[in-house]
């Protein structure tokens, strides 16, 4: 557009060769065209580059990538570092997103089916430590006011294969607790190498305890079991006020988890399961 103007110009220039007046008013109507030409195109280009300015330079807003979030915990002070949340207990209730921790590379946070809440649910698609505790290990702070017994659950998925027996559990220990066992009626086990007895039936080691979710349904419910075929619940106890650490480790691969609890007796397992409950608040200040 510059470029065709200037030339316009010029050639009505050259083509007027009359007298000195009529030249110096042809060149001052010139001088003016010129400059109202290289104005117009300034404002032109200004106009354009506003424009592809605002096209370009609105933020993207990461929340509106993926599934939009049913619920977002609530944060107290500078927290912006997943490595320095610690879980606030209220009411007798610790009530966490799974994916609120820092993981290994090979734990995938994944978004796939209608059952999952928050940011998505993480799966382990490293290999298998059926034996062994501690590969993918991370682990929540939580911080418990009111001391006592809590049952802990977590919602699972079998996410590989189509049995309800495989893909199906994932390591837990809590080893600064005052006590961790599992209990069904008036049986109550122990992770093995803890010193207590008796322990369970099926894998167990340094503390940890294998947790399980059974049936063959195998998209996400809250259900959590130690001990092989003879499905004992699990429970914590705090007997002080504190910060304690809940470390978890892979087992099986394609095992999603999506949410985790930890509730006293002020609450049952429907009433964790129904999902209604506020999420524990997170705070990064011990
Ligand atoms: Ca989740």
């Amino acid at each position: 557009m510059v470029k065709t103007n200037f030339f316009a110009h010029k050639s009505f220039y050259e083509g007027t060769q009359k007298t000195p007046n009529l030249m110096k008013r042809i060149k001052t109507s010139n001088s003016s065209l010129f400059f109202s030409s290289y104005l117009f195109c300034a404002v032109m280009v200004m106009i354009s580059v506003s424009c592809s300015k605002e096209t370009t330079d609105v933020p993207i807003d990461e929340e509106q990538i993926g599934p939009p979030s049913e619920e977002e915990a609530p944060k107290t002070g500078d927290c912006t570092d997943k490595a320095d949340y610690i879980f606030v207990e209220k009411d007798g209730l610790v009530n966490v997103q799974f994916e609120e921790a820092v993981f290994d590379a090979d734990w995938k946070l994944s978004t796939d089916g209608d059952a999952l809440s928050g940011k998505g649910y993480m799966v382990w698609t490293g290999e298998q430590s059926l034996g062994n505790p501690g590969l993918g290990a991370t682990s929540f702070r939580i911080k418990i006011e009111n001391t006592g017994v809590y049952r802990f659950i977590w919602k699972s998925a079998v996410k590989m294969g189509n049995s309800g027996t495989d893909h199906n559990d994932t390591w837990l220990r809590f080893a600064d607790a005052s006590d961790f066992y599992g209990q069904k009626g008036e049986s109550v086990v122990y992770p093995r190498d803890t010193g207590k007895t008796p322990n369970p039936e099926g894998a167990s080691k340094d503390g940890w305890f294998k947790i399980y979710r059974s049936g063959n349904d195998l998209d996400f419910k809250w259900q959590s079991s130690t001990f092989d075929n003879n499905g004992h619940d699990v429970f914590v106890r705090f007997d002080q006020a504190g910060i304690y650490t809940m470390e978890i480790s892979a087992r099986s691969s394609g095992h999603g988890i999506d949410k985790f609890a930890l509730f006293n007796d002020t609450y049952s397992k429907a009433d964790i399961e129904a999902e209604t409950l506020a999420l524990s608040a997170i705070s990064c200040e011990d």
